[in-house]
């Protein structure tokens, strides 16, 4: 994997920002965009841009063929056996809450547990408390070790025969664990109930099959692998998604409309209501397009010797607190001595660097790491050793300059 080339297609990354050059260590939050995908986009509108599903003419037949192109383009990428089981939403926040309202709110009755952990991200913890409330139904976390990870041990301690639903992250967004979804789910099935599975920090970095994970649903979104913000996908196993109800209804998503009844369109069109997210669709086919051409063992292969080099090099500042395990995905989340997060995220500002400071919208989880906040640095395909070491120069003087000021 040639970076160097591969970051001329991010036109972004070509600036400066306050004087010096942009080094981007926020993609966790969202991925910038390669030429590829910006310019997929842009030809949807300057050459085909039509409503979908329509019929007729022949911009409408080539916009429905490039939307349902990319629903296939997805299907291959996570390895779905059919395009019936990926449905397009607004991103990962959308899915989970798609399965929460739908799945969760016909399933679930009091008695009935809802399993999840203290690193969920508050998208796969707040759809949860609301369909408990809804329902009677009891939420319930699997415990942390230590360093941030889960000990299977821990999941069967926590799953029971009364467990309806396990929803957990894939990878953490604050500290990088990859968490063992394959065994999880294992438990979650052996105690009959289905498995959620988190993917936003996942799929951008590394290969998904949804078979061999055996997930029943899989949430994740364009914006943080390459693709337009506003597009995401929840995959669900077809035996489940037909037994659900749509949670939106209006255009596109049905087939008889009657003056007092209606029926739905089959899948996945009965879980898209109103006109679909197109240019995004296409955008994220772009993505997937541009990703599955580097090679997602490529990408994972540099993110891990990324996040190694970090972790070297940061763990070398002093007074620097690291959170998460030493196996993990391409992020560092951490905290210098005394200095607040968001003042060493404006320092680092000033030197071009963009990291992330806050509560990662994972409040439980810092409740659990007995901090208020903390700033992060993620990388992705297009990030270099020589940016990490700008991030740990500009950290020594972030930390030199308030040991004055104090
Ligand atoms: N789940 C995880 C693990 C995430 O990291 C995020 C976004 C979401 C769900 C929600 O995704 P959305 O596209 O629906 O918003 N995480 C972050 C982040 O870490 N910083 O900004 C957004």
């Amino acid at each position: 994997m040639d970076v160097k080339e591969l970051r001329k297609l991010f036109p972004i990354l070509d600036q400066e920002v306050n004087g010096k050059p942009l080094v981007y260590l926020d993609s966790a939050a969202t991925s910038q965009k390669p030429l590829p995908v910006i310019e997929a986009v842009n030809n949807y509108y300057r050459e085909y841009n039509s409503n979908v599903h329509r019929g007729v003419h022949t911009l409408g037949t080539k916009a429905t063929d490039a939307y349902e192109g990319a629903r296939e383009k997805v299907r291959r990428f996570i390895g779905a056996k059919s395009t019936e089981e990926i449905i397009f939403t607004r991103g990962t926040t959308t899915a989970i809450n798609l399965v929460a309202a739908s799945y969760g709110r016909a399933n679930l009755r009091e008695g009935d547990e809802i399993v999840i952990t203290y690193m969920e991200h508050h998208s796969n913890i707040i759809p949860w408390q609301q369909v408990a409330k809804q329902t009677g139904a009891t939420l319930k976390y699997i415990p942390l070790q230590e360093d941030g990870t889960i000990r299977l041990e821990d999941v069967e301690n926590t799953v029971t025969p009364n467990t309806k639903i396990v929803a957990v992250v894939h990878v953490s967004n604050v500290l990088g664990t990859i968490n063992p979804v394959k065994q999880i789910a294992e438990i979650a099935h052996r105690n009959g109930a289905v498995i959620v599975v988190d993917g936003a920090q996942s799929t951008p970095h590394m290969k998904i099959n949804v078979q061999e994970l055996d997930c029943d649903f899989f949430a994740f979104s364009g914006h943080k692998m390459c693709g337009p913000t506003g597009i995401g996908v929840l995959y669900g196993k077809k035996a489940l998604l037909e037994k659900m109800e749509p949670i939106e209804f209006g255009g596109e998503m049905i087939d008889f409309v009657g003056l007092y009844e209606s029926t739905w369109k089959e899948l996945p069109w009965k879980f898209e209501g109103g006109t679909p997210i197109i240019a995004g669709a296409i955008g994220l086919g772009a993505a997937i397009d541009f990703l599955e051409e580097v090679g997602l063992d490529q990408i994972a292969k540099h993110e891990h010797k990324l996040a190694q080099y970090a972790l070297e090099q940061m763990s070398q500042i002093e007074g620097i607190t690291i959170y998460g395990p030493k196996e993990r995905a391409g992020l560092v989340t951490f905290n210098l001595d005394d200095v607040h997060p968001h003042d060493v995220a404006t320092v680092l500002d000033a030197e071009g660097i963009a990291v992330r400071a806050g509560h990662h919208c994972a409040q439980p989880l810092m409740k659990w790491l007995n901090v208020t906040a903390t700033a992060r640095a993620s990388f992705y395909l297009y990030n270099t050793e020589e940016e990490i070491d700008k991030l740990v120069l500009a950290l020594k003087k972030t930390k030199e300059y308030f040991s004055h000021v104090f």
